[in-house]
């Protein structure tokens, strides 16, 4: 963990730190219901927290994707076992790169982020692979210095998404009523919904205040050891309901 890409020069986070994050972040999603497993950890890729990266999932089967990041490729192979175990399919992209935090699965469609992670030849094979699951896919572009497409937005409800001005676009999000996270809390975006709770940092007491006043329940969890290396709610974890 502690050697963790970065955007900057800046120290990484203490292990220790991200260890009590982790756990809290385990408990909440417990709390609200889920079923958490808790992979191995693989001390060769320092980012390999971040599940959600090398793979899409869904109830119905589950996407093995190809990490952007050089020292991130191999987390693909080092997950594969594990979705076959836990998914009737498991499906795999042909050229490119796609990384899971560039894309956000709305109840109509799944969203695609260009970005220095994902390309558009690996964004095209995804959209092949969605096609087989009964999917559609569809390529956005994520705004430039920003990581990954959900670093800057996140669902809130079926019909609600929090996004970062840049990506205050009705063409990016069709019929999603957009939530404009006040630009000093910009890095909350990334936040999570579980079942029918919002889960973001606890550092964004605005944003915290407008989930709530669209009538959302929220959690708020601290995240700012992870926050040193880029990552936020979503990354560390893959979500599905069995189909
Ligand atoms: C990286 O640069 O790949 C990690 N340090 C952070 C990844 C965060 N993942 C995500 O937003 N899905």
């Amino acid at each position: 963990m502690t050697q963790g890409l970065r955007d900057g020069d800046h120290d990484g986070p203490a292990y220790d730190d991200v260890l009590t994050e982790h756990t809290v972040y385990s408990e909440a999603l417990r709390a609200l219901g889920l079923t958490v497993e808790i992979l191995e950890p693989l001390e060769a890729f320092p980012d390999s927290i971040f599940v959600e990266d090398p793979a899409l999932v869904f109830g119905e089967g589950a996407i093995l994707l190809n990490p952007g990041a050089p020292t991130r490729a191999g987390e693909a192979a080092a997950i594969l076992p594990a979705l076959e175990r836990l998914f009737p399919q498991v499906l795999t992209l042909g050229e490119g790169h796609v990384d899971g935090g560039d894309i956000l699965v709305t109840p109509q469609e799944v969203l695609i982020g260009l970005s220095a992670r994902t390309d558009a030849s690996g964004a095209a094979t995804l959209i092949a692979a969605l096609e087989k699951l009964g999917r559609k896919g569809r390529v956005v572009e994520t705004p430039a210095g920003v990581l990954h497409f959900k670093t800057g937005c996140g669902l809130i409800d079926e019909e609600t998404v929090a996004v970062v001005a840049e990506l205050d676009d009705s063409e990016i999000f069709g019929p999603l009523r957009r939530i404009v996270v006040p630009a000093e809390e910009a890095a909350g975006a990334n936040l999570l919904r579980v079942c029918d709770t919002v889960l973001l940092g606890n550092g964004f007491p605005q944003l915290r205040d407008l989930v709530e006043a669209h009538g959302v329940a929220t959690m708020a969890l601290p995240v700012s050891e992870i926050g040193k290396i880029d990552a936020g709610l979503s990354c560390m974890s893959l979500r599905w309901r069995a189909a």
